[in-house]
């Protein structure tokens, strides 16, 4: 690590196959990052375990999604990638910032609000308290910037809060971290719903994108994606929801502004459109596939990066924790 390097630090869960929401709300932007910061990207299994999971599944889709993040350009050479559960700092921080964590606080998250609705038959606390382990992940690091899309900035207000909180109390203990979202892409919305935002659990598979999706599906479900009737490519989010959102899902990837796409399809259809956007998302993600097959291919290499990661991780973290487990007046352990 670098020490006049910033430190950066996100994570995705490994609750289901990426969509092209994650990619484009988070994985992209972390991208250029790696040569500027000390990156620090993480697979957050145990923010996973707040929706049941199938044991044999969560451990198949943890590995494919490390090999998802190198195959979408992520070097492990420059960054720390690892899996959460791998370094026990995290629950244990998470421990003690639930006792400086208020229960009206949590209320608010709408993040819980939302799936304790979805998944009514198991509102468990660890869904309750999710936004404090995701404190301790960016809080464990002396975090500066935390890269994610729209939907995490009331959590990442939270953290801060907590952090405040703690500081104010026992000194300058953590770093107060700042939200890190990009302009474009921060907010990919579902292709069948477009008021609501493309999640990976939706249980419509024509809502989202998945990274692993084959050609010919991308296309037929950009074609089959939800729109307006006034046949005109023109960005308004409030009366063409569906055309502004395959709009911003264009720009992200060709980095072309909202106008010069209104010049390029004036006179055109919607299903040219439609086909365009499929196009350059399928052509995106080809070289990604073809990565992350011949990676899942070799385990040995997975595991060696996993081993590595988890290794550098706990180094980072353990001054942090012991910092805390001190000033709080936990006994220190003897060797
Ligand atoms: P789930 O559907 O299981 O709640 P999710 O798809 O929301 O999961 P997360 O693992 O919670 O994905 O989020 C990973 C990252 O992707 C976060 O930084 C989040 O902000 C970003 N992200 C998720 N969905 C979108 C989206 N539709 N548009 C832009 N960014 C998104
Ligand atoms: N809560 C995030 C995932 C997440 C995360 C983090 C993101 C867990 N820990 C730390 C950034 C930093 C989500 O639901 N998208």
């Amino acid at each position: 690590m670098n020490q006049d390097k910033k430190i950066i630090f996100s994570g995705i869960q490994p609750s289901g196959n990426l969509t092209l929401g994650n990619y484009l709300g988070a994985i992209i932007n972390w991208l250029p990052l790696q040569d500027e910061y000390n990156c620090i990207y993480s697979i957050v299994d145990l923010h996973a375990l707040t929706v049941r999971q199938v044991p044999a599944e969560l451990r198949k889709r943890t590995r494919s999604l490390l090999a998802l993040y190198i195959a979408c350009g992520l070097d492990p050479e420059k960054c720390i990638l690892f899996v959460q559960s791998h370094n026990s700092a995290h629950a244990e921080l998470a421990w003690i910032l639930n006792c400086f964590t208020y229960m009206g606080e949590l209320n608010r998250m709408t993040q819980f609000k939302e799936k304790a609705q979805r998944h009514s038959d198991n509102i468990n606390a660890g869904l309750f308290t999710y936004p404090v382990l995701m404190a301790a992940d960016i809080l464990l690091y002396q975090t500066d910037l935390v890269p994610v899309g729209d939907d995490q900035r009331q959590h990442l207000e939270i953290t801060r809060d907590i952090a405040q909180r703690f500081n104010n109390i026992y000194g300058d203990v953590f770093k107060i971290p700042e939200a890190y979202i990009s302009k474009v892409g921060a907010r990919i919305m579902s292709l069948q719903q477009p008021e609501k935002k493309m999640s990976k659990s939706d249980e419509n598979p024509n809502a989202y994108i998945n990274l692993l999706d084959p050609p010919d599906v991308i296309i037929r479900k950009f074609k089959r994606a939800v729109t307006d009737s006034e046949a005109v490519i023109r960005y308004d989010v409030d009366k063409k929801p569906g055309i502004s959102n395959l709009m911003n899902i264009y720009s992200s990837i060709t980095g072309k502004s909202f106008e010069d796409i209104e010049k390029e399809f004036e006179g055109k259809g919607y299903g040219d459109f439609k086909l365009a956007v499929a196009e350059v998302v399928a052509e995106t993600l080809k070289p990604i596939q073809d990565k992350h097959k011949e990676l899942m291919a070799n385990k040995d290499y997975l595991d060696e990066i996993m081993k590595e990661g988890a290794q550098r991780a706990e180094r980072l973290s353990y001054k942090t924790l012991r910092k805390v487990y001190r000033k709080v007046g936990l006994v220190p352990k003897v060797f």
